[in-house]
């Protein structure tokens, strides 16, 4: 569609980086072998806290006109939804505290979003009985992959801001998901498209020796 069609892509795709990443899934590095209770214990296993929050990305961080932003559910659902900018603004807006836990193995406690929760869009999309699993796809091409039951937690969010100030691009910005449960890979920044599907299709990081899940407490950072 044309409104999707010139989103600028600032930097170079990271190979080096990415296969280094990859070597160390198949490798099993960072593993502690240790599995935790989240109602025990807030750290999960392997982690350690950091009080900065640092930035993760394939080396492009796409350049999205506000204008042309478009977020759309599409696939196994009744009622497609197709958003401007300005309709997810207008959507009801919540605010969620939760902490972040990257496979690379930094933690980050009581992070503040704003946004518009993922039980109100799929409200509005009204999922068919079939739907059981979701694909994301964002603005630099990066996808990834949920169970409905993931991506339908009461606590996950598509968040346009965070601590009190619009997301930052280098964070994600305009929009990005925020699925806490999860290792952080599993939240989407520049998110534009939600599929809801019959099979499960995995993503960028699970097709390169990433965990399919990745549950933080169960260490499932590779699969
Ligand atoms: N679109 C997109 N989303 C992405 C990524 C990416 O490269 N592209 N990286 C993922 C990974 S591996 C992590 S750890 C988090 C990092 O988010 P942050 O840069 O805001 O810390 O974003 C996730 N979402
Ligand atoms: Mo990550």
């Amino acid at each position: 569609m044309a409104e999707d069609d010139a989103v600028p892509l600032t930097g170079k795709v990271k190979d080096k980086l990415i296969a280094t990443k990859q070597d160390w899934a198949r490798e099993g590095r960072l593993l502690t072998g240790m599995h935790a209770d989240p109602r025990a214990e807030r750290l999960p296993p392997g982690q350690r806290l950091v009080q900065d929050f640092p930035v993760l990305d394939l080396g492009v961080q796409p350049d999205v006109n506000p204008q042309n932003w478009r977020l759309r559910i599409e696939g196994l659902v009744a009622a497609p939804v197709r958003l401007t900018l300005e309709e997810f603004r207008a959507l009801p807006q919540v605010e969620r505290v939760n902490d972040i836990h990257c496979v690379t193995q930094w933690s980050r406690y009581d992070n503040s979003w704003h946004g518009v929760s993922v039980a109100t869009l799929l409200e509005m999309a009204r999922p068919k009985d079939e739907a059981r699993f979701v694909a994301l796809t964002s603005y630099d091409g990066y996808t990834t992959n949920l169970a409905m039951a993931d991506f339908a937690r009461e606590e996950n969010l598509f968040a346009h801001s965070w601590e009190g100030a619009p997301l930052e691009r280098r964070h994600g910005g305009p929009v990005r998901l925020v699925v806490p449960h999860l290792y952080f890979w599993k939240s989407p920044k520049w998110v534009t498209r939600i599929e809801l599907l019959r099979e499960d299709r995995p993503g960028f990081w699970e097709v390169r020796g990433y965990h399919n899940r990745g549950d933080p407490w169960m260490e499932e950072r590779y699969g």
